[in-house]
């Protein structure tokens, strides 16, 4: 088969053993790869009702047909599981060479169950798989872990670690990379860390097959230059993701103060250009001519890489002006192994309840050194930490008083950065995210803002299941990197030719929309196989942004209306082809090739 390998690798924990398991053709054109597989292998394989921190749980990394080929920026991974956070399925993307070296390695995924009787790190080297005792890295940070870990196996091998926030079953703890490569926001590194497993090491030695090598070398070429020569290039390394401060400040969606505001009066202390003039260093991928990590040195004099999502949550969002501050507190999350997104909405959070006087603890907005503590006591499960350690949700329940309705969450996963109030189509994005409040399947806010962010409409809803479509269903299943599509403006023209050029299929745009909605539907449905209750209710964002309107800037008063948000959800369903509570149909199912999922759940 070109294009991919057809290898998945198993390896189960407790009885220490691995094999590997072939899949076909039928599987590959099916599920494409990434996402498409872990929905697929959790949905066959993982009973209902399974503990997600129990042996039971399988954990996956999931390459796809362009991982790790000489193409634009295809250096990525999917981790996913069962999610602790949410008890959803759940899933990340990390850049990673670890990517590279698993297709190398002759495998497009690994499935990992069960739960080492002690702290141990797998070690592959092509058909080697071996379990090694990992006593003496268990309790250290990622950075520390990693750099061990190369120096005892050389550094041409890609490391998959958790820090002490995974050990430590902390719900929103990610797996990391690279020091500074994060993904699995809803608990991928906390399933690691429950299956006892500090790291992944994966080294591979042979040629990827696809279809027409030399025809596949040249493309890349092409696209990179491609790339290169776009008109936003050049801005883009100077400030990679950072650019979007500016803009979100200005369109009055930054989250503040616990997203009660869109606009923050200290957003020049923490923006693109602030960055621009502290970077030291510029990291990222591999394969990739975008490296978008900007490196700062940190309020201690320590490297600390930024992203928009980690300076939106950690800066704007708990009043914190500085950046080198912020990126103290950036540093820390992936140095102890905490998703920075879901610690910062949480630590606003809690100022924010201190604030009111409903929780006993003092902390003051904007405060780094109350910022730090909270951190560390919820990675380490300290005192009040224990119960942040379980999630805003969590946190607010425990909370009361009302404060659930300015827990910012869907579904349980913390809001990703970026304020909705005056942005109901990005609202419906994170609502129908596929698991929790994540853009990463429809960064719909920047095309509402650029159109008409006041409306309702059919459009809006069209426009964001294409992006889901695209976003969440393609590029997590290709493995690449969306970036450079989305933010350079690279054709996605080009992808049905990487695909011809690496698997020898023709592969239409309508096609791949189907294979998108399939895996979309099948998400949809483990959730409901989860929770038989599930439905629109869950597909609701955060009270505060239908009930309290923003008190500054130039949207002063707007928020989103229940009403008109309800009608367009409903528009959703319909436009998907789902029933009237947002479950795909049996017709649906069918049409998408997926009968014995209508069955299984009485459809
Ligand atoms: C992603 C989420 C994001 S989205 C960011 S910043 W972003 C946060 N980064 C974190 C971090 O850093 N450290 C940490 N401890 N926690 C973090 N949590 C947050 O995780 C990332 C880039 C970015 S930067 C984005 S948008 C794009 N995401 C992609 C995606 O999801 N799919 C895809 N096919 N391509 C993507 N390209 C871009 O990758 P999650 P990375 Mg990330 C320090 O994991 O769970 O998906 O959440 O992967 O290698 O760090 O690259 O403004
Ligand atoms: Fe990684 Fe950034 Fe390149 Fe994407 S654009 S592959 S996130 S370095």
């Amino acid at each position: 088969m070109h294009g991919w390998n057809g290898q998945i690798l198993r390896v189960d924990l407790t009885k220490k053993k691995s094999s590997v398991q072939s899949y076909d053709k039928d599987f590959a054109l099916k599920f494409l790869g990434g996402r498409g597989f872990a929905i697929k292998i959790l949905w066959d394989e993982l009973p209902k009702g399974t503990d997600p921190l129990s042996p039971q749980n399988k954990l996956i990394f999931a390459t796809g047909p362009l991982t790790g080929l000489p193409l634009a920026s295809s250096g990525k991974i999917v981790v996913a599981a069962k999610s602790p956070l949410t008890g959803g399925y759940g899933d990340g993307n990390l850049g990673t060479r670890a990517a590279v070296h698993l297709r190398k390695a002759g495998y497009e995924a690994i499935v990992i169950d069960g739960k080492a009787d002690a702290p141990s790190y797998l070690y592959i080297e092509d058909s080697k798989v071996e379990i090694l005792d990992a006593k003496t890295l268990w309790g250290t940070g990622t950075f520390a872990a990693e750099d061990e870990l190369i120096k005892k196996h050389g550094k041409n091998c890609g490391v998959l670690v958790i820090g002490q926030a995974g050990e430590n079953l902390v719900k929103f703890a990610p797996v990391l990379s690279q020091k500074g490569r994060a993904g699995g926001r809803p608990g991928m590194g906390a399933v690691m860390g429950s299956k006892n497993l500090k790291a992944v090491i994966i080294k591979g030695s042979k040629d990827i097959p696809v279809s027409d090598p030399d025809g596949l070398k040249e493309l890349g070429k092409q696209a990179y230059k491609d790339i290169k020569g776009k008109e936003s290039y050049d801005f883009w390394i100077r400030q990679g993701t950072m650019m979007a401060l500016e803009w979100a400040n200005e369109s009055s969606c930054l989250p503040t103060y616990n997203y009660s505001e869109g606009v923050f009066d200290e957003a020049k202390g923490i923006d693109g250009y602030r960055m621009e003039k502290l970077k030291v260093a510029r990291r990222g991928c591999p394969d990739c001519n975008m490296q978008c990590g900007n490196v700062i040195k940190d309020v201690e004099g320590e490297e600390a890489e930024l992203d928009y999502e980690n300076v939106g949550l950690l800066g704007s969002n708990i009043g914190l002006g500085d950046l080198e501050k912020v990126a103290l507190l950036n540093r820390l999350a992936d140095d102890w192994g905490l998703d920075t997104i879901s610690a910062g909405n949480i630590i606003g959070f809690v100022m924010e309840a201190s604030q009111k006087g409903l929780i006993s603890e003092k902390y003051e907005w904007g405060s780094a050194d109350d910022a730090r503590t909270i951190l560390e006591e919820m990675t380490f499960r300290k005192g009040f930490g224990n119960v942040l350690a379980e999630g805003v949700k969590y946190t607010s329940q425990k909370v009361g008083k009302g404060s659930e309705k300015w827990a910012m969450h869907v579904k349980g996963l913390e809001c990703s950065a970026y304020d909705c109030h005056a942005a109901p189509g990005m609202a419906l994005a994170f609502a129908t995210s596929c698991i929790g409040a994540h853009h990463k399947d429809a960064w719909l806010i920047s095309w509402e803002i650029a159109t008409d962010r006041s409306s309702y409409n059919e459009e809006k809803v069209a426009k964001l299941i294409e992006l889901q479509q695209i976003r969440g269903g393609l590029f997590e299943s290709f493995v690449t990197c969306r970036l450079p599509w989305i933010e350079v403006g690279f054709s996605l023209d080009w992808y049905p030719k990487f695909l011809k050029a690496a698997t020898g299929e023709d592969f239409t745009f309508d096609e791949l929309k189907k294979t998108a909605d399939r895996i979309y539907a099948l998400v949809r449905c483990f959730w409901k196989r989860e929770y038989p209750d599930f439905g629109k209710a869950w597909d609701m964002p955060p009270d505060r942004w239908f009930e309290e309107p923003l008190t500054k800037g130039p949207l002063k008063g707007t928020k989103v209306d229940r009403d008109r948000y309800v009608k367009m959800l409903n528009m959703y369903y319909e436009m998907r082809d789902w029933d009237s509570n947002g479950i795909p149909t049996r017709k649906t199912l069918e049409t998408l090739g997926l009968p014995d999922v209508a069955k299984a759940l009485n459809i």
